[in-house]
């Protein structure tokens, strides 16, 4: 018996399902959760003392390295003078104007812990500033776990929305609507009808939970029109892609420019911390200023912030966003290389340190074409992957990420794994 096998039956004695969050439980690949022990650079070590190259990255946040050492200094140096105060400190305004010189379109912001908060805060402020109750989302996008968030489209095109988990009033649901990714003409049908009804639409304008998909030409365009005609606050969810895809975000590489931006994930180096912010107007609504109701205990919380400043630090060496692009792209034609040496058709894309990688014959665009991709052979690589030491998102509809310390060498070793996995796959 493994160490992980051990330690995730003693898990589950007491923590629900052995983990702390539903993906970690490898349910979509089979299998026994990897237990880690620790981690430095791009590597995660097991229980077992296994070294892995590691493509998750806390799901984001480690773009700089696990364990990075101008982090770490800066979380010693914070702890030694208290971990929370539930009160101000400048740390918080210092981090604040620091993310702003990442996204402009943030005029002000507001720390939680978390991107789930971040962004069930942001519909909420949304709501209260327009006076409306529905909102839009789009099928395949997730945006955290709140209750009108965990919302699927309901049978028929433009009908409320439906729970996707036990536990959401149907009455809270309805006011969620869905729409498919990439269909400009779904959304235009849907404003014509309730546009003057509708609060906000919240989007991963590149996406992530439906693995990395990218808009069309001209589709963000379009939803920043209708938003603007309808007066309907856009939302840009940049949990994962904040600080990923580019320095300042889809919105930045898209041009775009949302009402509000939900941050998360990189924000705080792998400790917790949420954010959101946009125009001044908006979030003027905000309490204590205004009526929306906004809480967090260790919402900006001193410790937080210093790792979260120190990896912003890391960010904005010279080069690190250019080194990084170059690294994630030369993965993922090598990846796609690999597979089409056995006969393996494999699409891929990348932005920054963030990648898509799909068992499918043609470039994916939608989550319809997502579902299609086939999943029995992705769960096979997942393994043979992580067999050879890489450690992947154990889940096709997630994406993967790349780290400023995934060196040449390491991508080298990844791809001869890739290599050594199609080769077996196809024996
Ligand atoms: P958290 O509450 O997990 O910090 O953030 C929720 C969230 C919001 N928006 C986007 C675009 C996100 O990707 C996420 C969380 N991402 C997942 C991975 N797809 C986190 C991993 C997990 O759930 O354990």
């Amino acid at each position: 018996m493994s160490q992980s096998e051990r330690l995730f039956a003693e898990a589950s004695k007491s923590i629900a399902g052995g983990v702390n969050s539903p993906v970690r439980a490898f349910r979509a690949v089979g299998g026994t959760p990897v237990f880690f022990s620790h981690a430095k650079g791009p590597y995660l070590y097991d229980a077992d003392g296994t070294e892995y190259v590691d493509y998750i990255g806390s799901w984001g946040p480690m773009i700089a390295g696990h364990a990075n050492p101008r982090v770490l200094e800066a979380v010693h140096g914070a702890i030694e003078h208290g971990l929370s105060f539930g009160a101000p400190t400048a740390v918080e305004t210092q981090m604040a104007e620091r993310v702003k010189t990442f996204f402009p379109s943030i005029e002000k912001l507001r720390f939680c812990s978390s991107g789930t908060e971040a962004t069930m805060s942001a519909i909420r402020l949304a709501r209260g500033f327009t006076g409306r109750d529905a909102i839009v989302k789009f099928e395949g996008c997730y945006h955290g776990h709140s209750d009108s968030l965990l919302v699927k489209a309901g049978s028929g095109a433009l009908t409320f929305g439906v729970p996707s988990s036990p536990g959401v009033p149907a009455d809270l649901a309805k006011h969620t609507l869905n729409l498919p990714f990439n269909d400009l003409a779904a959304a235009e049908s849907l404003f014509a009808e309730q546009g003057d009804q509708l609060a906000c639409l919240i989007i991963e304008a590149i996406t992530g939970n439906m693995n990395m998909i990218l808009p069309e030409p001209g589709y963000l365009e379009g939803l920043r029109t209708l938003c603007d005609r309808y007066g309907v606050v856009l939302i840009f969810d940049e949990v994962m892609t904040g600080f990923r895809v580019a320095r300042g975000g889809a919105q930045e590489l898209t041009g775009i420019t949302p009402d509000l931006t939900c941050l998360g994930k990189i924000i705080g180096g792998g400790m917790p911390v949420g954010a959101f912010g946009g125009r001044a107007d908006i979030m003027e609504w905000l309490a204590p200023n205004g009526p929306v109701y906004q809480a967090g205990t260790l919402s900006g919380n001193p410790v937080a912030m210093a790792a979260g400043l120190a990896t912003l630090d890391e960010l904005d060496q010279p080069g690190f966003y250019e080194a990084l692009t170059e690294t994630t792209e030369g993965f993922v034609e090598g990846m796609i290389a690999a597979a089409a040496e056995h006969g393996i058709s494999m699409q891929g894309v990348s932005r920054g340190g963030m990648f898509g990688l799909f068992f499918a014959d043609r470039p994916v665009r939608s989550f319809a074409e997502v579902t299609a991709c086939d999943e029995a052979v992705f769960k096979r690589f997942f393994h043979e992957m992580l067999d050879r030491g890489v450690y992947l998102a154990p889940s096709m509809y997630e994406a993967g990420f790349v780290s400023s310390t995934h060196t040449q060498a390491v991508i080298e070793k990844t791809l001869k794994a890739a290599r050594d996995s199609f080769k077996a796959m196809i024996a």
